[in-house]
């Protein structure tokens, strides 16, 4: 049985799992192969110029911390306003339930069976994995297509002059926390700007630092394509804000305070870049997404999962569903909503169609840009990830099926989604046929890596029974 094959027998759901318009022909030709959608033209090749991406990513911002997703005490009023003026979906997956394999898959084009960052392995005395010398990224496929490229924010990929170096894989321009460990303070003694040092106070809020880079990265670009990937650290811990902006009259405790203003600080900075393109008028020549890297970290006060299952650190959807907000007047239909599934490893594909560029053949990534564009759109067959922190986990989607195994030697846990979002009702038992193929993917979407070997947790360290999100 071939991998087509294998999918359909697990019927209505993997068909969903092709789009809509492939599940269609399906239908009506039972038997038959589906094609793929055929390519969208790229809409540069028409262009006069080619259009700007700008990849806006939260950290460990829940699928529920804003507006335009359910939340109701955040403010969030210019990613709303991102929604309304776009198209917000409503399943889409970052590429992992932690960060640097998350921006791994961004940056690459691989989901976490193939990358070679698949979880947050330490260096010391600063930095963590560094990306491989032969990773092709998005900003070099970018840049080698004429961008100018910027990475703004943290990085978590590689120091300086280590192979993981964001000036070696197409950055024009690097500025901020190379090492994810030191985002943990707003107020750091140095950011890194293109592998030097740029000191600062210990007085500095690091995050308006890096609004105000990217507003001057755009000034300075504004006649040329350019890629901009804003990688803010709101609202991963500590929770450090210079005020509780609105929210210092609330009754409510000091971290809820902080943890808002935090976001809703965000959120101004994302209206004045918005506001920026306006003025240098690039709305319609840029193409603006807004996403999250995991899951909510810990806060349960704003029920910033919505109704999905688990936290960061978790495979259930609320450590890996995410917010996603495509925005690009003109090209992109206002106020709409989508229901494709994707991940984060669609973005080099999709941002290299869109700048009339070829993404390098063998990623598991697909280009998103006919979802974005309302058109029919080649789905997945599966979506795949897993986790090396308290031993080895993995979970894998295909249609509205969803697998979850949180250590090597327990069995599958199965869930419906289309049915159970909240992931309560394992049928497992129920449906061992579909179980059974589950775990065959959960074989079969993976390489080892030597870096990230597969291992029970250490003794004493149970597998995750944690609280919900
Ligand atoms: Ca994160």
């Amino acid at each position: 049985m071939n991998r087509r094959e294998f999918l359909r027998t697990l019927g209505a759901g993997a068909a969903a799992a092709l789009g809509r318009a492939a599940a269609q022909a399906q239908a009506a030709a039972p038997g038959a192969v589906p094609a793929p959608a055929a390519p969208a033209p790229a809409p540069a090749a028409s262009a006069v110029r080619k259009p700007n991406i700008i990849f806006i990513l939260a950290d460990d911002l829940g699928y529920a911390d804003v507006g335009c997703y359910g939340q109701q005490r955040i403010r969030t009023p210019s990613i709303d306003r991102l929604a309304a003026e776009g198209v917000r979906f409503t399943q889409a997956y970052s590429g992992a339930t932690v960060c640097a394999p998350s921006r791994c898959s961004l940056m690459t084009g691989l989901h976490g069976g193939h990358a070679h960052i698949r979880g947050n392995r330490e260096v010391q005395p600063e930095g963590q994995e560094p990306l491989s010398a032969e990773s092709v990224t998005v900003a070099r496929v970018l840049k080698d297509a004429g961008y100018k490229t910027a990475c703004i924010g943290k990085w978590g990929l590689g120091m300086n002059g280590t192979t993981g170096d964001p000036n070696r894989h197409g950055f024009d321009l690097f500025f901020g926390y190379l090492c994810q460990r030191k985002a943990h303070s707003y107020y750091p003694e140095y950011l890194w700007r293109n592998g030097e040092k740029a000191p600062l106070d210990g007085k500095t809020y690091s995050h308006d630092l890096m609004a105000a880079e990217a507003l001057r990265f755009v000034r300075e670009n504004k006649d040329r394509p350019f890629l901009l990937y804003l990688a803010f650290t709101i609202p991963h811990g500590k929770y450090e804000a210079p005020d509780a902006g609105p929210y210092a009259a609330e009754p409510w405790p000091q971290v809820e305070k902080t943890y808002a203003a935090m976001i809703t600080r965000m959120d101004a900075d994302i209206g004045r870049l918005m506001a920026l393109l306006r003025e240098c008028g690039l709305d319609g020549d840029t193409l603006v997404f807004f996403a999250s890297d995991n899951g909510p970290a810990k806060l349960d006060a704003f029920k910033s999962a919505g109704p999905l299952r688990g936290m960061k650190r978790d495979l259930y959807e609320g450590g890996i569903r995410v917010p996603m907000i495509a925005r690009w007047p003109g090209r992109i239909k206002a106020a709409a909503t989508s229901d494709q599934v994707w991940a984060f490893w669609d973005f080099p594909a999709t941002a290299a169609e869109v700048a009339g560029a070829a993404w390098p053949a063998g990623g598991d990534g697909i280009s998103m840009v006919p979802a974005l564009l309302g058109r029919p759109q080649r789905g997945h067959e599966y979506l795949y990830w897993e986790f090396h922190e308290r031993g080895f986990s993995q979970a894998v989607r295909a249609g509205n099926w969803k697998a979850v195994r949180n250590r090597p030697s327990q069995p599958i846990e199965l869930y419906d989604l289309a049915a159970d979002l909240g992931e309560k009702n394992n049928l497992a038992d129920a449906r061992p046929d579909v179980a059974a193929k589950m775990e065959e993917l959960l074989k079969s979407a993976r390489t080892d890596s030597p870096l990230f070997p597969i291992r029970e947790p250490p003794a004493g360290k149970a597998a995750p029974a944690r609280k919900k999100a």
